[in-house]
């Protein structure tokens, strides 16, 4: 028997709480620990000195630490023709910036205004109305060059728009062109999330305006409770990124200025985070107050952390540690990885909840969307961020595939999509058949872990390729259709933030359908599937309407849409991997969908119109576009960094040399050395046998 798609395995064709959650209550919440009581002798002996009165957080030297390797390694004379070059580009890009108002990479010819930008931008979005029915992959001598610059003009227009009305502010609110501060002076949430983006897209002004607000504004020494993960995520993996490409890819938008600025302020800021890791398990604390660098614990659930959210933090962390040799960065987000692993968890899968003060969870409520998702995520980039000199990540990721396989994949009744559902009250209860659009990272997730990044192609002719990685590939495609079916059953072509699928009575788990592989692997030979031509519909007998419509159900308070980006993001991972055009035709309707329906546009004095941003939805049922008046941080940090990456060539910022973080900012594998390595081992899971008599 051999591995095949479930019966009725549909193609797809084409039809013509949280968004809140990652900044802390205000309202001070009990302190543990507290204003220099570290508690937790080995993260925090350095805290007790440093946070003493009302001193200024010292900058660590980090340059003086056994690892770190100075960057500026040429020859004196060529440094100084560097710098001189340097300071001339300097000035010549900040003439040009005061000159035309905007920026271009090419200096040579004149930047249109922020309005004529947005005016042709707006021009080409309302001619999409009359684009030709979708032809998917029969359409042949795509130019995604050209189709990379649509997207590169959104990014432009977006950022524009933003620092236009909002600049150094958190939040842009594009319609009533407003913006806000999460914290007093703004904690450079647009601007940094978005950084590398910039780089990325050679945008070099903006990036050298963005560095000196970063360098002369943004102050992580604030008296506010923020999110422990948001901030690492978004501001640490940011700063971390903007350090690692400007460094790695020197080409991409080239500025002027001290080498040294991103990660010193990437420095600064962990140190303040990491008192939030001064618990007594080591879990971190949901929130942490910057100025005090003390942890706090989450004002509901009883004081537990989101397991996510304490779980995805080591990326960043183990780069900063790479960079300046500080072990302690190391130990602390390693310590959590022990903790987590020494609960046994059966078959790898975790409940959604963790308390700091003894590590163990809260609730059984096990699912891979809000709340659960980058923990499986981390497990597998961790494995490959150190160049795969950790197993005990690939084995957690294996154990932890297998448990989903097992517990959570199912079908849908009439097309066959494959779901992975959620178990809100433990494994030996029953399936809950919803996705968060957050579960839409698992196919790209699942497809760099088979492969390791690497073309399929190659990837197979290892003497490692076996049956499992051929499994794990056909499920990757086969949610990846899940996702991109979310997207087309809307009336705006964009997936809702929840979705929930109609099963069978008991539902059809994928052990039916493979009753000797799952759990067990099995032994049988995968068959080989491509993914059917999207343009092929499966219809019920009679009917108009595809399967998949039938199997999907969208409750009404699900129907928002943020501008997410987990599903572009797995399109980015199964085109790079597989090299499937496909993915790239779904991306462009994608992309479509989200310019058509989101743009914020203004009306000109001439009766024209421009668009100066583009915002979350309401509705994706509306296409009267009922909108949310928010322009979340990630649609430039990582929903557009993706399109314009599906559109890119698949070896630029190659998977093979970076790993994303789960905020899209890349930072590079690394084989690290010295005190560097993996700190514990995982408790056996034998039961322990009785001594002989
Ligand atoms: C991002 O901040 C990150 O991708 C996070 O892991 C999950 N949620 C958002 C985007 O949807």
């Amino acid at each position: 028997m051999s591995f095949k798609h479930p019966p009725i395995n549909p193609s797809l064709s084409p039809r013509p709480l949280d968004n809140n959650y990652w900044r802390a209550s205000q309202s001070p919440g009990p302190r543990l620990g507290g204003y220099g009581l570290s508690q937790s002798a080995g993260v925090s002996s350095n805290l007790n000195t440093v946070f003493s009165g009302d001193r200024a957080l010292p900058m660590y030297t980090y340059k003086d630490k056994p690892y770190f390797a100075p960057r500026r390694t040429g020859p004196r004379s060529r440094q100084s023709k560097i710098l001189y070059g340097g300071i001339c580009l300097f000035f010549l890009v900040s003439l040009w910036y005061y000159v035309s108002g905007r920026d271009s990479p090419e200096l040579s010819t004149k930047a249109p205004t922020d309005a004529q930008r947005g005016h042709e931008l707006w021009t080409w979005v309302q001619s999409l109305e009359n684009e030709p029915k979708y032809e998917g992959v029969a359409q042949k001598n795509i130019d995604w060059a050209a189709r990379r610059e649509k997207v590169r003009d959104t990014f432009i227009v977006s950022w524009d728009g933003y620092e236009d009305v909002a600049w150094g502010l958190d939040e842009y609110k594009p319609i009533s062109k407003t913006g806000k501060n999460m914290v007093e002076g703004g904690m450079g949430w647009m601007i940094v999330d978005a950084l590398d983006t910039l780089m990325i897209m050679n945008l070099t002004s903006r990036v050298q305006h963005a560095r000196s607000w970063i360098q002369n504004s943004l102050r992580y020494d604030q008296n506010h409770d923020v999110s422990t993960f948001e901030t690492t995520i978004r501001m640490l993996g940011g700063l971390l990124s903007a350090h690692h490409l400007s460094t790695t890819y020197p080409n991409l938008a080239p500025v002027s200025g001290d080498d040294d600025l991103y990660i010193e302020k990437a420095t600064d800021l962990a140190e303040r985070l990491l008192g939030a890791f001064d618990s007594k398990s080591g879990i971190p604390y949901a929130s942490v107050n910057l100025k005090k660098s003390a942890g706090l614990p989450a004002h509901s659930d009883n004081g537990a952390s989101s397991t996510a959210e304490a779980t995805s933090v080591q990326l960043e962390f183990k780069y900063l540690a790479n960079l300046t040799g500080e072990a302690e960065y190391w130990r602390a987000v390693e310590k959590v990885m022990e903790v987590v692993d020494d609960q046994k968890v059966p078959d790898g899968l975790v409940p959604i909840y963790i308390y700091p003060n003894d590590g163990s969870f809260r609730g059984q409520n096990i699912r891979l969307g809000s709340r659960g998702d980058s923990y499986y995520e981390y497990l597998i980039k961790q494995y490959l961020q150190t160049s795969q000199q950790e197993p005990v990540y690939k084995e957690m990721w294996d154990e932890a595939l297998m448990g989903i396989r097992k517990h959570l994949v199912t079908y849908t009744k009439r097309a066959r999509l494959t779901v992975v559902g959620e178990r809100p009250s433990g494994l030996e209860n029953p399936l809950a058949p919803k996705m968060d659009h957050l579960v839409c990272f698992l196919p790209g997730t699942i497809a760099l872990g088979a492969t390791g990044g690497i073309p399929l192609s190659q990837a197979k002719k290892s003497p490692n390729w076996s049956q499992r990685q051929d499994e794990e590939m056909l499920l990757a495609k086969e949610l990846m259709k899940t996702c991109w079916a979310t997207y087309l059953v809307t009336k705006t072509g964009l997936a809702p933030e929840i979705s929930y699928f109609r099963l069978d009575q008991p539902p059809f788990m994928m052990h039916d359908v493979y009753p000797e592989s799952t759990a067990a692997t099995g032994n049988r030979k995968s068959e080989q599937q491509d993914l059917p031509s999207v343009s092929e519909t499966l219809y019920p007998p009679g009917d108009e309407r595809p399967a998949y419509e039938y199997d999907i159900d969208i409750h009404a308070q699900d129907k928002h849409n943020l501008q997410r980006p987990e599903t572009v993001e797995s399109l980015f991972y199964m085109y790079r991997i597989t090299g499937d055009e496909t993915y790239r035709h779904w991306g462009w309707e994608m992309f479509k969908s989200f310019v058509r329906h989101t743009a914020v546009a203004e009306k000109d004095t001439d009766g024209s119109s421009h668009i100066v941003g583009f915002t979350s939805l309401s509705n994706i049922n509306d296409v009267s576009a009922v909108t949310r008046d928010n322009m979340e941080s990630f649609w430039m940090a990582e929903t557009l960094k993706y399109f314009y990456l599906l559109f890119s060539d698949r070896d630029f910022i190659s998977l093979e040399e970076n790993v994303f973080n789960t905020e899209a900012h890349p930072l590079p594998r690394f084989r690290p050395v010295g005190d560097l390595t993996t700190g514990w081992t995982r408790k056996s899971r034998q039961p322990e046998s009785t001594p002989p008599q």
